[in-house]
């Protein structure tokens, strides 16, 4: 039979740089044949070669209700009856924001965009700009989209700032991005003796989706707040993944629960919000939130911010997982998985340790979990592969890379579960 999926490769190669539009769909990590999807539905998709999976990415986290959802379909065929885009206000995007503001408190007012990156990048400039200070503190393994000042890795030593990570990325335009390692509090009150002054924010995945799932210690958590209080800068969180994902309050409820008073002052958020469309936010006091333009002078705008057929999908998303024993359902489903490979990996003798946090959840082939990137990277890259080729030959699609989290929807099935935990019982014999 001819594999369709190879085929769409090797066409899609001649057309688009690496047949794929965002890398890691390009399995290098893995190596292999990347799945061209045909079709999605609930927690499955259908691959070119009509090949079934069990889909733990779920356009790595918007879809948490599953695929077709019907509320959100029929949402969507409205709004898209009604115009496609205005370039001009709508009433849904009101909706949109109130909707937002009800259950991540800490923002007051909220800009719609249309992706992660947009929103990271817009979230920086109004930092700097409402601070007037323009060195920043990022973390390695932390990723906060593609924009040049925030594609930096850690530099020489502890205090020094960034060099790119990316061809094309000036070094003088990271030369203000100060990269620390993740839960590491001496480097981090090292940072703020040396920089807190001039430093405009701290950026921060709170449960980091990028290096698989790390989460911020609490102590850790602490300190970054109280050190930003103390020198006047900002704590942004990037919830890009983690909003409307992990909680519904996001993961700064999360933290709000074990830190008294806990909030950060401004919030990135994307995926889920927009429910599988391309929408993004970013948020915070209004004080701050009125820096932008119109009403202030720091520059952001764009054609399809506030999209009407995107806010309608993302509205009736939120207002879905805004339903009474949502999250409890989700975390429980999420939990079963997380303790069934736990268990599964326990029978096989592989080391093996897992978290999660409502529907995200990440796992390492390490006996210990992970509190940084550098530890993420001690994790079995080849074992890794081998278990991710079992998977998908068995049915069950997650990430291409070590280095990405997981998403479970509400679609995902007891059975769903059990199907997984069984396919990598198989594959872990073989480890
Ligand atoms: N930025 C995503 C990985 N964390 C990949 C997005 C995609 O390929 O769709």
């Amino acid at each position: 039979m001819t594999d369709r999926n190879q085929a769409l490769f090797d066409r899609a190669a001649q057309v688009i740089p690496g047949g794929v539009n965002s890398p890691v769909r390009a399995f290098r990590a893995v190596g292999g044949t990347p799945r061209f999807v045909q079709r999605a539905q609930g927690a499955y998709f259908w691959d070119a070669n009509g090949q079934k999976y069990i889909d733990y990415i779920g356009s790595w986290g918007p879809m948490i209700l599953g695929h077709g959802h019907p509320a959100v379909l029929e949402a969507v065929q409205k709004a898209a009856l009604d115009g496609f885009s205005f370039g001009a206000p709508t009433e849904r995007e009101i909706e949109l924001a109130e909707e937002i503001l009800k259950h991540v408190p800490s923002m007051e007012m909220v800009r719609l965009v249309s992706s992660g990156t947009e929103a990271g990048m817009s979230a920086l400039r109004l930092a700097r700009g409402a601070t007037g200070r323009s060195k920043f503190i990022k973390f390695e393994g932390c990723y906060h989209g593609h924009a040049d000042a925030l594609l930096v890795k850690a530099g020489s030593g502890l205090a020094t700032f960034g060099n790119p990570t990316s061809a094309g990325v000036p070094p003088e335009v990271v030369r203000d991005t100060l990269v620390l390692e993740y839960n590491n509090i001496a480097a981090l009150e090292e940072a703020f003796a040396l920089h807190g002054k001039e430093l405009a924010c701290v950026m921060i995945e709170p449960i980091a989706g990028n290096m698989n799932f790390v989460r911020a210690s609490v102590p850790f958590m602490k300190r970054c707040r109280e050190l930003c209080s103390e020198y006047g800068a900002l704590l942004v969180f990037d919830e890009v993944m983690s909003g409307f994902r992990v909680a519904l309050g996001s993961a700064q409820s999360v933290y709000a629960q074990l830190i008294p008073g806990f909030k950060p002052d401004m919030t990135v958020l994307g995926k889920v919000i927009g429910g599988g469309m391309p929408l993004a936010a970013f948020g915070g006091p209004r004080e701050i939130m009125r820096q932008l333009a119109p009403t202030g002078p720091v520059y952001q705008a764009g054609t399809l911010s506030g999209n009407p057929v995107a806010t309608a999908c993302g509205l009736t998303t939120l207002r879905e997982i805004a339903k009474p024993g949502f999250f409890e359902a989700l975390s429980a489903r999420t939990q079963s998985l997380v303790d069934g490979l736990k268990g599964a990996a326990a029978q096989a003798g592989v080391p093996f340790s897992a978290d999660c946090q409502g529907g995200m959840f990440g796992f390492f082939l390490l006996p210990e979990l992970a509190q940084n990137y550098a530890q993420v990277m001690t994790s079995d890259s080849p074992k890794f592969n081998k278990l991710f080729h079992g998977l998908l030959d068995g049915g069950v699609y997650i990430a291409p890379a070590l280095y990405e989290a997981g998403f479970v929807s509400a679609a995902h099935t007891e059975a769903d579960i059990a199907e997984t935990v069984r396919v990598a019982g198989d594959v872990f014999k073989t480890l």
